[in-house]
């Protein structure tokens, strides 16, 4: 592959966008080499501004389930633009869209729009403190919400659970109300409410993308809606990356827990801006203009990203058999990653759910965030710039997941494990 014109568009990138990226990850800092400029995609497809061609398994990070350039999904795009882009008014397809969502999540009655998964996970946090009176809230080493200031924190000194901030820029009585706990750790979790008599909610990526693909165990979330029943906080399943790509009815049918708020993103847009949150109307006619808890935006509900994201649901609801199909290419592909890596004394912790897939250059299993940072990260990034080489696009970093989608076929994955086993070959 040759990189010449993504070279040069760096360069001038990087003279007036900081970093030459619009959004960290995308710089290929974690793995080396130049990032790839994007000249279009074409269903299972990336084509690069150098001509190069590569099957995606980022697909923008989650929202293309059904590959690049949909034709369904541009219909309806194309029809919504000829009305208009944007009124700052209610339109009918909010209400269709949120129709349809409220339809599959027994958890909401009522949901609302906004322009991203950290706006979404934002919102729901200020409204399960507007609707518990309480102000500290429980998150997990390892899982992203989006960077609003609560959230970015990391672990504290010791056994203070309380996290202090993990970016400059955030002032530290910002993050006093935080405290961390250790994914699938119910201890650490009960220590924190032993920390905090004022907790008003638990937030939780239920199938975990941003420490590398870490699922829940069943048990541990169980045990987090009785600590949350027992101390009268909310049970928050952020679902921005996990919604509608584990399954079609999100991770309430995978796992038998009920959150109390369900955040979104990334699917429900198609690939436009749009985040989302829900939950029971008790909690959610909190929200401003019936409720005082204040929240707003000038896109939010935005007609055309609505229409996107009401097409690609409709789509994934008149194919419900879809998820059967994604899993099974999924659970083909990391197998066969497995058995190519293990052939070249390579150990590899695989995993997948739905269309979601991961794994780790580790010879130890991984449930938490402190297992995953043992894996072998100079491995991946070797991996990562081999597979581009052989026109594969993998996520620029250990600590993300990968993506089916339907554009794939099982063709597709046969290469992606012949291209790899050349890979782990050269870089074992
Ligand atoms: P956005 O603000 O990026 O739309 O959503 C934030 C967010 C919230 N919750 C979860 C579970 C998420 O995965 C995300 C965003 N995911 C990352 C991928 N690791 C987006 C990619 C990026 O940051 O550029």
């Amino acid at each position: 592959m040759k990189y010449k014109h993504s070279i040069k568009a760096f360069e001038k990138a990087q003279k007036v966008i900081p970093g030459g990226v619009d959004s960290p990850v995308r710089a290929f800092k974690s793995v080396g080499g130049t990032p790839l400029f994007i000249k279009k995609g074409d269903g299972a497809y990336l084509v690069d501004i150098d001509g190069n061609h590569y099957v995606d398994f980022v697909q923008s990070w989650g929202p293309l389930i059904f590959g690049h350039s949909d034709k369904t999904i541009e219909k309806a795009v194309i029809k919504a633009v000829k009305k208009g882009l944007s009124f700052g008014a209610p339109t009918e397809i909010e209400t269709k869209l949120a129709t349809l969502i409220c339809s599959l999540f027994e958890a909401i009655d009522k949901i609302r729009f906004v322009s991203s998964g950290t706006e979404a996970v934002m919102s729901a946090i200020r409204l399960a403190r507007g609707f518990t009176g309480k102000d500290d809230i429980i998150k997990f080493e390892g899982c992203y919400h989006g960077h609003s200031d609560s959230l970015l924190v990391q672990a504290g000194s010791g056994a203070v659970t309380f996290g202090t901030p993990s970016s400059p820029g955030v002032p530290a009585d910002l993050t006093k109300h935080t405290l961390l706990a250790k994914y699938n750790d119910i201890k650490s979790v009960k220590e924190c409410f032993k920390n905090s008599k004022n907790i008003a909610c638990i937030i939780i990526e239920p199938i975990a993308g941003n420490m590398g693909f870490v699922p829940a165990d069943a048990k541990f979330l169980e045990e987090l809606r009785v600590l949350c029943d027992k101390h009268g906080a909310l049970l928050i399943f952020d679902e921005v990356m996990s919604g509608f790509r584990a399954h079609l009815y999100g991770a309430q049918s995978v796992y038998a827990t009920k959150p109390d708020l369900v955040t979104f993103g990334k699917v429900i847009g198609g690939g436009m801006p749009v985040g989302a949150f829900g939950g029971r109307a008790e909690i959610m006619d909190k929200l401003s203009p019936d409720g005082p808890v204040y929240q707003a935006g000038t896109l939010s509900g935005n007609p055309v990203a609505m229409a996107a994201g009401y097409a690609s649901l409709k789509k994934l609801l008149a194919h419900e058999d879809l998820y059967r199909d994604l899993e099974q290419k999924a659970k083909h592909l990391v197998e066969g990653l497995r058995l190519a890596a293990q052939e070249e004394g390579i150990s590899l912790q695989v995993n997948a759910i739905g269309s979601m897939f991961g794994f780790f250059f580790n010879n130890k299993p991984v449930h938490n965030f402190a297992d995953a940072l043992t894996s072998d990260t100079q491995k991946f990034a070797a991996f990562h710039q081999g597979m581009l080489q052989e026109g594969f696009y993998f996520a620029c970093s250990q600590f993300e997941t990968g993506f089916i989608s339907s554009a794939m076929s099982e063709a597709m994955i046969e290469d992606t494990i012949v291209a790899a086993s050349k890979v782990f070959k050269a870089i074992k």
